[in-house]
């Protein structure tokens, strides 16, 4: 069965519903315009300006009054006093730019039939048109290993081929060169453009066309590259900064030419061989209705819209997650930002950056279940970055060990509170929660390799906190200054805070960070120094309290919510992607949540894409399959582009990553020592078969289903650990011997 996205218009001046292609380092959307074609670019290390210290030196001295003001009750001196002397200086991180666009001309003429698509098996996007009795075609990729860009055109006449080709940079609608420094002619047959981003230690980028063609001609004139009477031709972007090049133009330009000379048909082979090695690992199908399956994704999504469920779109968009963090992030390029690796905007929502308390992390939800745990090799070198420049964070800002990182960074790994935003900028508690994406790679993977380098990672987060936690009224070890990331409550008096200590949600994440240098360090055989100081300080933390609506408390005291439909719900962390509550394990607080969920729900929560997308892991994880259905279908109803991408709004693809994730919780968990089948499956999904997802503890699940029954279940284990199987209220122990497979029933027998 293929898996494409596929339209029968193109996308005109509209980027929601232009394709994106991607390497990790490059990214491209593709418009299929017959007329004028474009290509929108991004590197993903072009972002404006470099590196900045922004330690405020005044934080130090602060602390401890803002402390005393916090436990004191007094909210606005608090406040006021944070603001000023704990936001970093100047107030902003540095945000992602585009590259440019490739703007391709061609003849005008009537068309007869059209069709534009995106092959997610292949990881290529196709445009087929007749115009003036030739048939035409585009096929567009994203090559890793070229390292380039690559659009293939076709006519089934000879000498059909004809196009004007130019480079630019800036707003569309307007004097668009604007952005570069350069665009020039190279060998008659390309371009190249340069420029650099953003002040005095700005990014310098560069990019390359060139183009190549069987008969007919190619020649540049000024800026433009003209191509006349041509078989076929094929046109090859590189690009390259300085974040990674001394030399981006020298880059740009070996890159070009070596892939012109490899020629179209190798760079496609190599393509494919490379992009077929993620994506064919993990196969999905959930049944569906061969009407819908057969009309335009736009179509589809609009029958979606007006309430119907569709099968096939929900595995489509499962695919499309794998799909997506396959093209945003690779081994070697940065993690996939707020909109992965595409951009149009100079001035993107929240800078196109890392969030990290919560979208950063969503991004890679999917990579270990899906069988993609290579690509979180970008986020673990991002967390390298932050561990060096969060050190010096936390020693000059707060006066502690370990490292720190608030609710946002950037390529050059800020660390620093930015934005100056109460309800979001102060939370000290990023690189705790990214910290624990190290030991979910463990925990799926059991690379004790992998471990051994990833633990002082963990416990240097880990130790921050030592020195960082502070004893409330009551003798707890709370974190303050922090947020409930981005909420707002309300005093009995009718005062609002932001600021508080002991964040139900910090506490939660540091249980699970101690835990796990506790865990790690055993595994490891390591005696740490610090690790009875871990233990003792995990025993002092705030447990998880119910408040007087039988809700899961978001602060230390049961305060009421401003917004109680609020698209945070971090103080149910510890329930998903957390390990803390469970149905079968603390029912009491899996009672609670459920209620937490059902306030913030009748308040009109889930309003933003992500938002919603992290509720159906948490309705997924609370076993109700009725409202994680419900969910994915306001997700895909509600907050989907008509290219299947995330709408926060705007564009933000940690929506993309946590539904997929979603619908992976909904067929599959795990808990080290424990798979269970099927926990959440909805009654739309009666027929489907999943090969390869993962599950905690090395294994590989292969399972089928009908009539909502499980009917056969292959396990695969990796590590020979041993585990429980589950579905429905039946269990096996299976100890298999590392590397071999089971296959039972759906009897587990
Ligand atoms: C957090 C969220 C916003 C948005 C931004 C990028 O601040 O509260 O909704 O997703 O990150």
């Amino acid at each position: 069965m293929t898996h494409e996205l596929w339209y029968t218009h193109p996308a005109d001046t509209d980027w929601t519903r232009a394709l994106p292609l991607g390497c990790g380092r490059l990214g491209a959307m593709l418009f299929g315009n017959v007329a004028e074609e474009r290509l929108a670019l991004n590197e993903d290390s072009l972002w404006c300006g470099g590196p900045r210290d922004r330690v405020n030196p005044d934080a130090l001295a602060a602390l401890p009054e803002i402390r005393r003001l916090l436990f004191a009750g007094r909210l606005a001196d608090a406040h006021a006093l944070t603001v000023d002397a704990i936001s970093g200086i100047p107030d902003s991180q540095r945000h992602y730019e585009p590259l440019g666009d490739l703007l391709v001309t061609f003849p005008a003429g009537e068309l007869e039939e059209y069709r534009r698509s995106l092959d997610l098996d292949d990881a290529i996007a196709h445009i087929a048109y007749t115009q003036g009795g030739v048939h035409y075609t585009r096929e567009v990729l994203a090559s890793e290993p070229d390292q380039a860009i690559a659009m293939r055109l076709t006519a089934d006449q000879a000498g059909s081929i004809a196009f004007r080709v130019r480079l630019q940079r800036g707003p569309l609608d307007s004097y668009s060169s604007r952005y570069a420094d350069t665009v020039r002619p190279e060998d008659g047959c390309g371009l190249v453009m340069t420029g650099a981003a953003g002040g005095e230690h700005g990014v310098r980028f560069a990019a390359c066309l060139r183009v190549t063609v069987d008969g007919g001609t190619v020649r540049t004139l000024g800026d433009t590259v003209i191509v006349e009477g041509a078989d076929d031709a094929t046109l090859l972007l590189t690009a390259a900064t300085s974040y990674r090049e001394s030399d981006p133009a020298g880059y740009a330009r070996s890159r070009a030419i070596q892939a012109a000379e490899r020629g179209w048909e190798a760079i496609r082979a190599d393509h494919l061989r490379e992009y077929r090695a993620y994506f064919d690992r993990v196969s999905l199908t959930l049944g569906g209705d061969p009407a819908l399956d057969a009309l335009p994704t736009d179509a589809r999504l609009a029958c979606v819209q007006a309430g119907a469920a569709d099968p096939g779109l929900d595995a489509l968009y499962f695919h499309y997650g794998r799909y997506l963090l396959i093209a945003s992030s690779r081994p070697g390029s940065l993690p996939a930002n707020l909109q992965g690796v595409w951009n149009d905007s100079f001035t993107p929502s929240w800078g196109s950056k890392y969030t990290v308390n919560i979208n950063t992390e969503m991004n890679y939800w999917p990579a270990e279940v899906c069988n993609l745990p290579e690509l979180t090799g970008p986020l673990f070198a991002l967390l390298d970055g932050l561990r060096v420049t969060g050190r010096l964070v936390a020693r000059e800002m707060y006066g502690c060990r370990g490292f720190v990182c608030h609710h946002n960074t950037d390529i050059w790994h800020d660390c620093c509170p930015t934005d100056r935003n109460l309800s979001a900028s102060f939370w000290p508690m990023g690189a705790a929660w990214l910290s624990l994406h190290l030991w979910e790679h463990f925990a799926y993977t059991g690379d004790r390799d992998f471990l051994a380098q990833a633990y002082p990672t963990l416990r240097e987060a880990a130790l921050f906190f030592l020195d960082f936690l502070t004893p409330d009224p009551r003798g707890r070890l709370v974190t303050a200054p922090t947020c409930s990331p981005e909420n707002v409550y309300v005093l009995p008096n009718g005062e609002q805070g932001t600021l508080c200590a002991g964040a139900s949600m910090d506490n939660q994440l540091l249980d699970m960070l101690f835990r796990a240098c506790r865990d790690a360090a055993t595994v490891l055989g390591i005696d740490d120094p610090d690790g009875a100081a871990f233990e003792a300080a995990r025993c002092r933390l705030p447990q998880p309290g119910i408040g007087k609506a039988g809700q899961l408390m978001e602060w230390p005291d049961d305060f009421d919510e401003v917004e109680p439909g609020h698209r945070h719900v971090s103080h149910l962390f510890g329930l998903y992607p957390g390990d803390l509550i469970a149905p079968d394990t603390t029912p009491e607080l899996a009672q609670a949540a459920r209620v937490t969920l059902e306030r913030r729900l009748a308040h009109g929560g889930g309003h933003t894409g992500w938002s919603r997308a992290w509720i159906i892991n948490f309705w997924a994880r609370l076993r109700d399959a009725g409202q994680a259905y419900a969910h994915l279908q306001a997700l895909l109803a509600k907050s989907t582009l008509p290219n299947l991408f995330d709408d926060h709004p705007p564009f933000q693809i940690d929506g993309n990553f946590g539904g997929t994730a979603g619908i992976a919780e909904m067929l599959l968990q795990s808990r080290p020592g424990e798979v269970r089948l099927l926990p959440t499956l909805p009654a739309a999904w009666p027929t489907g078969s999943v090969r390869s997802l993962c599950a905690r503890g090395g294994f590989t699940l292969d399972f089928a289903w009908a009539n909502s029954t499980l009917t056969t279940v292959t396990v695969t284990s990796r590590l020979g650990t041993p585990c429980i199987l589950r579905h429905a209220d039946r269990e096996v122990a299976l100890t298999l011997a590392p590397g071999a497979s089971i296959t039972l029933d759906g009897t587990l027998t």
